[in-house]
């Protein structure tokens, strides 16, 4: 089955999107995200002026073998660009043999081990009150576990906060800003440590001890203070503490684990198995956090959850909106697929985004479900995408008091 046309489509609903569309001599067109947050252009020149030319002709049903062409034929290896270029490719393909085959690609994937996947959403606050306010509106969105976030005393914008409150949205974070430059926001670790065991321990009070709770801390902390935050969180009994120092330097878990038995989440920012070498050996995390879009695909995902499943560890999904409704689709059909199932993130997309692509997923009571569609069951509106051109957004980045530049 030749694939006959491949074409990038970057439109920018709520936010920035890329897709790969792949069509083949049949006429099955499959999708894939090609989504990087503040870097969208990169990775559409990377597929446009070097992948597109060398997938026309190929068998669209050859998805391993074109994953490793794609790999090996650079030369230049792994790197968020061309591990997600790769995985629109790869998304796009498996998405055109399920359809092929009549199936949902959970289907193709082994089938389902489970009957839905338990997702969990973002509350956030500024203070106490908007926090308990944003957390019951989860739940009666129908969120049975909750990642809790919040403002720190003495620092004007903190991560995964909206800075502005408008009226039952306030659980609608999104950090990308549409503006030429990147907004700079400020940073305190002392402050930060001192306050976010208070939050929880609040929290706990308010809404029991049974609710699922997790936390970013988004690569901020070095190790020690890392494990002195596991510390103090083990009497909140989080689901897990997520990105709580820097993901690149995997030594540094070494020294949080001998201090805490908070559970640990890491990967966002990780982009292949090789990437998790020592993490997932030695037993360091208890939660991998790649998504597909930026890992390589459905194909190099399960290949490092199936590596992690060896270990015990288990999957986290990443499901920011910054994850298109394309990508959030393929992880969803391996949530569902593979053994060690962790939880999936859910960061609903706004309504645009839901016009730009037509899904099929549902979501009740604690768990999303993929649907039964052929494919990841995601059609892309084009005409509605060319109302939405591409728009220059950025991620924050943050100072310390003094002005030094720091992890956001
Ligand atoms: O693009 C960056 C976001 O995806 C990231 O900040 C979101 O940390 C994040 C999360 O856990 O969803
Ligand atoms: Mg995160």
């Amino acid at each position: 089955m030749k694939i006959v046309a491949a074409e990038v489509i970057v439109t920018s609903p709520d936010r920035n999107f890329v897709t790969l569309k792949i069509t083949t001599e049949d006429g099955i067109v499959g999708l894939g995200d090609g989504t990087l947050n503040g870097r969208e252009l990169s990775v559409a020149s990377y597929l446009a002026d070097h992948v597109v030319p060398l997938l026309l002709g190929r068998d669209a049903h050859q998805i391993e073998d074109t994953w490793q062409f794609l790999y090996r034929s650079a030369y230049w290896r792994r790197g968020p660009v061309t591990m997600t270029a790769i995985a629109a490719v790869d998304v796009a393909l498996w998405d055109i043999k399920a359809k092929a085959a009549g199936m949902p690609l959970y289907q193709l994937l082994g089938g389902a081990s489970r009957t839905g996947v338990m997702a969990y959403g973002h509350a956030s606050g500024r203070d106490t009150e908007e926090l308990f306010d944003s957390v019951r509106h989860h739940l009666e969105e129908g969120f049975r576990s909750i990642r809790v976030q919040t403002s720190v005393p003495g620092i004007d914008a903190v991560y995964g906060v909206p800075a502005t409150r408008s009226a039952g949205r306030a659980h609608h974070y999104e950090p990308a800003q549409r503006a030429p430059l990147p907004a700079e926001e400020d940073w305190d670790t002392g402050a930060y440590l001192r306050h976010v065991p208070t939050v929880f321990e609040a929290v706990r009070g308010e809404f029991g001890a049974d609710l699922p709770l997790l936390h970013d801390a988004h690569h901020r902390l070095t190790p020690i203070q890392a494990a002195r935050l596991g510390r103090d969180l083990e009497p909140y009994d989080l689901f897990w503490l997520e990105d709580c120092t820097p993901a690149e330097n995997q030594d540094a878990l070494r020294l949080v684990r001998q201090h805490t038995t908070t559970p640990l989440a890491i990967g966002e920012v990780l982009n292949t198995v090789w990437d998790y070498q020592t993490l997932v050996r030695e037993q360091l995390i208890d939660y991998v956090r790649s998504s597909v879009t930026h890992t390589g695909g459905v194909t190099a995902l399960r290949r490092l959850l199936d590596f992690a499943a060896q270990y015990q560890v288990k999957s986290g999904i990443h499901g920011p909106t910054d994850i298109s409704p394309v990508g959030f689709a393929a992880g969803l059909h391996l949530d569902l697929a593979i053994h060690n199932f962790g939880i999936q993130e859910y960061m609903p997309h706004g309504a645009l985004t839901n016009e730009v692509f037509r899904q099929t997923f549902t979501f009740g009571d604690g768990y999303l479900h993929p649907g039964t569609a052929p494919g990841l069951g995601v059609e892309l509106d084009e005409e509605a995408a060319g109302r939405f051109p591409y728009q220059p957004a950025y991620l924050p980045f943050n100072r310390l008091k003094d002005g030094t530049v720091h992890d956001w």
